[in-house]
């Protein structure tokens, strides 16, 4: 499926401001000099204004006047020799006596023929027709006028994608802005971004949203907002993307007045009858239901002793008249009360729930698997619920939405991450079974199967929030339609389609995001440790002490010798015996433990030796800084692109690349500060708890400042900062500097709290050189869950590049508190070309 491209052209750039509204989907005009030969008109042979193919002559249309200017009549009969026809298989048959597809084209797949300007694009379904348009589309922007013959057939039915958006607006883990569906707890009236959402993800496969969060209200299921959400649908039926809803397991009793919601009882059966012909009764088209029921605290089958199966099948029964399917999320687990336990593990929760149940589910439920057996880390191994469920529909589940990798403020590109899962091979039977052939139902022989992905689009002009997470959410539909497609190569077409044909602008940013995933495990969690957020408050800077010691159960175990979850059958929880024997032999034995999930399987000391030839505390040391490293070198290689992007992009990407940049260090130091100080085990380099370019900000000369202990101790550079001594004075921090003549890139780390917009001047010898306003999160430059507290979270660099110092200067910094800010400051830095600290 993938194609190559043949004609390049040079590249003379008409750079125009862009917002990213129109993603990957901007049909801008191709340079000069291109030998495309372009059909004459368009035949969409469905000319009703809600069918997939009418939209796709429309689109069609748009996008080949975007590209070149021509603009293309549409009709719906004729048959001219250049012209783009597009239709079903039966539609083409119909009006011209036969069809020139005789490929197998199962539902949702395409045939596409361009002979120079004779073009053919003939779905199995009208879906199908859809997406070939979009394709003949994305070669033509792309600048690829190949000739082409083939067909393409989906890896799997299942394509969705999970909202996690609330009725009053705001979305679980959002980033981007608050909900394009819902406000108030109404759906909104103006749907005119669910419509452009729709026209996206129809270009990338993607074919049915479940709207709401997992944590469903009942009342999304009230008579009005079925309605309303009817609407949704309404919007999303041109591009072929249906509607799903997630469902309150408890709905019975709290919209249906009901004394209880037993699956097994009548009257709850009777309810879930009802709500379901309702709202097929306006969505005839309804996909079907998600359900996350016994998770976290949702009501479930459980609380009645039923099994999840039953509660499974209640919602398989009522929907499957009406040809609709039940996702049933696998993320079922009881808090864990004591980490003392040394065989309590969270891990073990979806294989011990689901295992005994395979062959209960109706053929309509689809398990819906999360990656890994956490929660979004950065490494885990494959669920092992996949080899575990050989008469049950599997789905994966994947996050778009960064919640654990840096929230859409740090660069991190995650199809490498997601093939490490549907490239591992489980061996069941030890026989060749990959992840993705489990979920495509290929391996088991399942009639159903597939993938959601948890994406948190809203209402901010580059959707998720940041311009360059949107190849994620490209390449989600991608790698869902064709599991063994490059990621790398994915990420090409999605920069030509994004930024353009310039060379330099693909190769700089396949280089940033190929290296991005292993950059952002390297500064966050190692060796399978998992991402050692703060996983008590907002999941996005560090904290590893909050993994330990709390009912989640995403301990690390970490003492002052060792670390590591001890999962072995042998003497651990036992986790490693749910794969098949060939797996879990390979997990048992730390020898035969790849390195980097070594302490997700085993407990070991920090000097344990690696296959790397490095203790485990030394990798420590060397990746996080390896990993700041090449976060920062980011900033350059964007820098490098200036006037090859348009300004509003670049300048868009360029402060997201040098925040993450200053937010990469304080990863690295919060981590290592916090692995140093409890082991005692030096960095062999010298580096940890040595930062000679650093002037810490309590030992400056304080007037209306003072010394403030942050908690966690290590997100402050030597644990201390200093904060005004009200919330609305001004303090000054001076100090003579005493470094050798020269120019320095002048940084200072302050802490940037939600609710406050502090400002600050830094002066040299009495005059500014500098000035800020700690208003980034306040503003929503920045999406991240925000902090109200001096922690790794709200810990923030800005730099000054370039400024000449002198032996004896004074450098001054005045501090003005704001809000519940009271202009927090934690050091200062003088780099030396080259030097990063
Ligand atoms: O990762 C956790 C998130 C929750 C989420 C839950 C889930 C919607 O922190 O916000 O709830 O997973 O997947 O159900």
């Amino acid at each position: 499926m993938m194609l190559k491209l043949l004609h390049y052209f040079p590249f003379i750039g008409l750079v125009v401001a862009e917002n990213g509204l129109q993603a990957w989907l901007r049909y801008a005009p191709l340079p000069q000099g291109h030998n495309a030969r372009l059909p004459s008109s368009i035949i969409a042979l469905n000319s009703s204004t809600n069918s997939p193919v009418n939209t796709a002559g429309q689109e069609l249309q748009k996008g080949i006047q975007g590209i070149f200017g021509n603009r293309l009549s549409i009709s719906s009969i004729g048959k001219a020799p250049s012209s783009a026809v597009i239709g079903t298989v039966a539609q083409f048959q119909e009006a011209f006596g036969s069809s020139p597809v005789h490929n197998q084209l199962e539902e949702d797949g395409f045939w596409l023929s361009v002979n120079g300007s004779t073009v053919q694009i003939l779905g199995q379904n009208e879906r199908g027709a859809l997406y070939g348009a979009f394709e003949y589309l994305s070669m033509l922007a792309q600048g690829n006028f190949s000739n082409v013959e083939y067909a393409t057939n989906p890896a799997a039915p299942v394509r969705w994608i999970n909202s996690w958006d609330n009725m009053d607006g705001s979305i679980t883990r959002g980033f981007g802005g608050n909900s394009i569906f819902f406000a108030d707890g109404h759906v909104v009236s103006n749907l005119t971004r669910a419509a452009e959402y729709a026209r996206l993800l129809s270009s990338i496969r993607v074919n049915a949203v479940v709207v709401n969060d997992v944590n469903a209200n009942f009342t999304t299921i009230n008579p009005e907002n079925i309605q309303g959400v009817g609407r949704i649908a309404d919007v999303f039926r041109p591009y072929g993307v249906q509607l799903g809803l997630s469902l309150d397991f408890a709905s019975p009793m709290e919209l249906g007045n009901l004394s209880t919601y037993d699956p097994l009882d009548p009257g709850v059966i009777a309810f879930w009858g009802d709500i379901t012909q309702q709202i097929y009764a306006r969505i005839p088209d309804f996909a079907g239901y998600l359900v996350k029921a016994d998770s976290e605290g949702t009501p479930g089958p459980l609380v009645y002793n039923r099994t999840l199966a039953d509660g499974a099948n209640l919602f398989a029964n009522v929907i499957k008249p009406f040809g609709g399917i039940v996702m049933y999320r696998a993320f079922v687990y009881n808090q864990l009360p004591d980490e003392g336990d040394w065989k309590a593990d969270r891990a073990n929760a979806a294989v011990d729930f689901f295992h005994p149940l395979d062959g209960q589910f109706d053929d309509n439920v689809i398990i819906q698997i999360k990656y890994g057996p956490i929660d979004f880390q950065v490494r885990e191994p494959a669920s092992p619920l996949f080899a575990n469920l050989l008469e049950t529909n599997t789905a994966i589940e994947l996050q778009v939405a960064q919640e654990y990798l840096g929230q859409q403020c740090h660069l991190v590109y995650l199809p490498p991450l997601w093939r490490t899962i549907l490239d591992f091979d489980l061996r069941v039977q030890n026989q060749s079974s990959f992840v993705r052939d489990v979920i495509t139902g290929e391996r088991f022989k399942r009639p159903l199967g597939g993938s959601a992905a948890v994406v948190n689009v809203g209402l901010n002009d580059t959707w998720l929030g940041s311009h360059l997470a949107m190849s994620n959410l490209y390449a989600y539909g991608r790698l869902a339609w064709d599991w063994t497609s490059d990621s790398e190569m994915i990420l090409q077409d999605w920069t030509r389609l994004t930024f353009g044909l310039d060379k330099t602008v693909i190769d700089t940013i396949t280089q940033m995001s190929m290296a991005s995933w292993p950059a952002y495990e390297n500064y966050s969690g190692n060796l399978g440790e998992q991402t050692l957020n703060d996983i008590l408050y907002t999941h996005f800077g560090p904290n590893p002490q909050t993994l330990d010691n709390t009912v989640w159960g995403q301990w690390t175990r970490a003492d002052h010798a060792s670390i590591g979850m001890d999962r072995t059958v042998s003497n651990g929880t036992g986790f490693s015996g749910q794969y098949p024997p060939e797996v879990a032999e390979m997990f048992e034995d730390i020898e035969t433990t790849p390195d980097n999930l070594l302490l997700w399987f085993h407990h070991v000391n920090y000097t344990q030796m690696l296959k790397s030839g490095k203790t485990v505390i030394q990798h420590f040391y060397d990746a996080h800084y390896e990993g700041a490293e090449t976060a920062n070198n980011f900033v350059a290689m964007w820098q490098s692109l200036k006037g090859k992007i348009d300004d509003e992009r670049f300048e868009d990407v360029l402060f997201r690349q040098v925040f993450q940049a200053g937010h990469a260090i304080v990863w690295r130091d919060s981590i290592l500060n916090f692995y140093h100080n409890i082991s005692g085990i030096p960095d062999g380099a010298g580096r940890v708890g040595h930062h000679p370019f650093r002037i810490e900000a309590e030992s400056m000369e304080l007037s209306g400042y003072q010394r403030y202990v942050v908690s966690p101790f290590e997100a402050a550079s030597n644990a201390i900062a200093i904060v005004t001594l009200t919330n609305s004075t001004t303090g000054t921090a001076t100090t003579v500097l005493n470094f050798t003549s020269g120019v320095y890139d002048l940084a200072v780390n302050y802490f940037d709290l939600y609710g406050g917009n502090s400002s600050y001047q830094v002066l040299l010898n009495q005059k500014m050189i500098g000035q800020w306003v700690g208003n980034i999160v306040d503003i929503g430059k920045l999406g991240h869950t925000p902090s109200i507290y001096l922690d790794g979270h709200s810990a923030t660099r800005i730099t000054f590049p370039q400024v000449p110092i002198k032996k004896g200067d004074t450098l001054k910094i005045v501090g003005q508190a704001n809000g519940v800010e009271p202009a927090p400051l934690d050091y200062v830095v003088l780099l030396p070309a080259g030097v990063i600290d």
